[in-house]
């Protein structure tokens, strides 16, 4: 493996210098990418941030600290250690070498793997492009536009495969990633929940929490991929992705601390008088960013799933611990479904099931951060409880689409609908409530009344650090 090059145009561990051919085309690539980040980027103007810089891939230390412009960060190229002898851990090609190249009979495939990838990764960063302005705390922003440029530098990774291993057609597609917008009418991200909006600072809570998690879900199964290159880049890309998950989680602990604090100091559950969130008010934004972000695991059965993994493109989540044949063509798997118009499980084939297996893991994991809200809520001996909504509410892909149902999991009829949806899901008048909290605080130590502080700072800095230099 090559040594990081920081002397590059892009710093990089893949021996850019090497290939002045694919070099010249990422560098050309690079100003349209710069003049996307400054159209699209966070529009907060600040001078300096003190971000965490990703600058090799070893034990020893992989990230730097500091104080940087955010448009000189250095959105770099960094693939994990190679093991020369790997081998593809399951499908029909189970026991052969890892590729190196991409094999002619799934070029397809794969570049639409990677382009769906690659397009959420600019897509979030449109869609928190102006929660700078409603900052909580120094902390917090500072903390926004670390999983800002890190969903840019996830972006450079994708790039980097197609450019390097997709011909001009992976030019093209490198290209329309910059082209497609967040919400857009004519040309939206691939994904529906990327075409949400995150308008306030609960959203972005509750997206990093619940939607960042597909995407560390997602890049789980990419990292088993037979195609090396891009198992390589997804296992880095998921080193970043635990601060995303660490924003969420704790995001979301720091409301529901504050809520559960004015609660008791109040006696009240009204407290949106007090300028916290009403706990009421947190479940339907948990119920919308779980449910749209479920759908973003694709149908509960599915054929292309099937292909996927049979070709060794997509593994399953922690492939090699799970003590089976790793090829599947055997077994099959129980999955949620409609079964005579009502909500059910049934039986199919494993391999058109994997959708299910995968959505099934992220949400075990899901409910480890409602536990540990819910301890929140008994540690303030406060008896509400918040929960996962049904895997059948509010779903637009896969068996559920066609109907609609409670959180709990009863099918309902249009009228019922209507009639619960506002209970169930955040309103206008919830949204126009939780933006009226959203006073912004910017000076060092400050913070806005609706989130508790942080337990700690970052990287052994003190929560009153001045992590952001305004312009
Ligand atoms: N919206 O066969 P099916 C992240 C389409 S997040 C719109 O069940 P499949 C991040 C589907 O394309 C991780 N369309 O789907 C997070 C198919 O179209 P065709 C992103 C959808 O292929 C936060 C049809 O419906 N990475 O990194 O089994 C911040 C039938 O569907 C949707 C990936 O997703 C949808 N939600 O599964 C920043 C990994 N769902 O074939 C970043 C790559 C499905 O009929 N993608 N469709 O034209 C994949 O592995 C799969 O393509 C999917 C879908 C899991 C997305
Ligand atoms: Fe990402
Ligand atoms: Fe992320």
């Amino acid at each position: 493996m090559s040594r990081p090059d920081y002397a590059d145009k892009i710093p990089n561990n893949v021996a850019l210098a090497g290939d002045r051919r694919l070099q010249r085309a990422l560098e050309s690539w690079q100003p349209d990418f710069l003049s996307w980040w400054e159209s699209m980027g966070p529009a907060l103007p600040t001078r300096e941030v003190y971000l965490r810089t990703a600058v090799n891939v070893g034990k020893e230390g992989w990230a730097h600290f500091g104080h940087v412009p955010m448009r000189d960060y250095r959105w770099g190229i960094f693939l994990a250690q190679a093991d020369p002898d790997r081998r593809i851990a399951f499908g029909a090609h189970k026991g052969e070498p890892a590729w190196q190249q991409v094999p002619g009979e799934y070029r397809a495939e794969l570049q639409r793997l990677i382009v769906i990838q690659g397009d959420t990764e600019p897509a979030s960063v449109e869609q928190q492009r102006n929660l700078g302005a409603t900052a909580p705390s120094l902390y917090d922003l500072r903390n926004l536009f670390q999983v800002n440029v890190e969903e840019g530098r996830h972006l450079w990774a994708m790039v980097y495969l197609l450019h390097a291993h997709f011909g001009r057609q992976g030019r093209e597609e490198a290209g329309e990633l910059l082209h497609r917008n967040s919400g857009s009418a004519d040309a939206p991200r691939i994904l529906g929940a990327f075409n949400e909006e995150t308008p306030d600072w609960l959203s972005f809570f509750m997206f990093t929490y619940f939607t960042d998690r597909d995407g560390k879900y997602q890049l789980g199964t990419l990292k088993e991929s037979a195609f090396d290159p891009l198992s390589r880049t997804c296992e880095f890309m998921l080193k970043e992705e635990a601060h995303h998950m660490f924003v969420g989680t704790t995001g979301v602990d720091r409301v529901v601390e504050r809520t559960a604090q004015v609660m008791v100091e109040n006696d009240t559950d009204d407290v949106a008088a007090y300028g916290a969130v009403p706990l009421p008010v947190i479940q339907k934004y948990l119920n919308f960013h779980y449910s749209v972000s479920l759908d973003l695991f694709g149908g509960e059965t599915s054929a292309n799933v099937a292909n996927y993994y049979t070709a060794g493109l997509k593994g399953r989540w922690l492939e090699e611990r799970r003590t089976d044949d790793h090829r599947l063509t055997d077994d099959s798997i129980r999955v949620d479904a409609l079964v005579g118009g009502e909500i059910a499980v049934t039986e199919v084939p494993a391999l058109t099931g994997l959708n299910t297996d995968l959505r099934r893991e992220y949400t075990a994991d899901c409910e480890s951060g409602v536990k540990r809200w819910n301890r929140i809520l008994s540690g303030a001996n406060l008896p509400h409880r918040l929960a996962l909504p049904h895997v059948a509410f509010n779903r637009k892909v896969g068996a559920f689409a066609g109907i609609e149902a409670s959180p709990d999991g009863e099918k309902l009829d249009a009228a019922r609908w209507q009639a619960g949806k506002g209970q169930w899901l955040p309103t206008d008048t919830d949204k126009t409530f939780v933006r009226s909290l959203m006073q912004p605080a910017r000076e060092r130590g400050k913070i806005a009344a609706w989130l508790a502080p942080p337990r700690n700072g970052i990287n052994g800095r003190p929560f009153d650090y001045d992590y952001v230099h305004l312009a």
